[in-house]
């Protein structure tokens, strides 16, 4: 399965709610009128609530709407959200913009924006993919929550996603608060990193889905996924 397809399957299942909906007001519709009512007689015909994707909860997530939605900087002046980026091997996860942190030495890039975070979809997730030249313990990537750090990883080569990769950080601890999400990329003065960015969103649960490419339709507990990262890099200095 690819993420085409969940993609599909999501907007797939969306849709048959939606036929199924049209099909009962219809057959409403019809019964009525088959019985002979006579004019004027009132008809009723209910129409199932949909909720909000959790995901609008993110203004420009997919950063689609182009530099909007998120509050920028880069201590380089470097444009961010952006529809090219180098390598140029790496293109956005999906449509035609995405983010790009890092990518100068001694820059210091973030995206920010007040989110309000609810208890069912209290996981921030985002797709990374990440192409470092550095050893491990010079560049990183943070998450702050109002300025308080909840997540930190390395950008080094032994961190190297060789693709997009989903990742996930529980903020269930500001459920019912509007906060201030940031994420941020810092680089030292040698051995560049790059972090880019796509697919802003939150979801129910702290599980991961890998990427497309590789170990498809491995499903991976957060609980346990530093645990893997911490399998795949070596101690490393420079
Ligand atoms: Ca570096």
């Amino acid at each position: 399965m690819n993420i085409e397809s969940h993609f599909l399957n999501w907007h797939g299942r969306k849709l048959v709610l939606a036929l199924v909906a049209l099909i009962a007001a219809l057959s409403i519709t019809s019964l009525a009128a088959a019985e002979g009512d006579a004019p004027g007689a009132q008809h009723f015909v209910y129409l199932p609530v949909v909720s909000r994707s959790a995901t609008t909860q993110v203004a420009n997530g997919n950063f689609e709407s182009g530099v909007t939605g998120w509050t920028i900087y880069s201590a380089k002046s470097r444009n961010v959200i952006r529809t090219s980026f180098s390598p140029n091997t790496v293109t956005p996860l999906s449509g035609a913009w995405g983010a790009w942190l890092g990518g100068m030495y001694s820059e210091i890039t973030h995206l920010e924006q007040s989110i309000k975070i609810y208890a069912g979809t209290a996981y921030l997730t985002y797709w990374h993919y990440i192409t470092s030249s550095d050893y491990c313990g010079y560049d990183f990537a943070r998450v702050t929550v109002n300025g308080t750090q909840v997540e930190q990883y390395d950008l080094c080569t032994t961190a190297n996603t060789n693709g997009w990769r989903k990742h996930v950080v529980n903020l269930s601890a500001y459920a019912g608060q509007t906060v201030t999400v940031r994420i941020r990329a810092t680089t030292d003065n040698s051995l560049n990193s790059n972090l880019f960015l796509d697919e802003v969103s939150f979801q129910a649960t702290g599980a991961v889905q890998l990427a497309p490419d590789g170990m498809n339709d491995l499903m991976f507990d957060e609980a346990t996924l530093p645990e893997w990262e911490d399998m795949l890099k070596g101690p490393q200095t420079k």
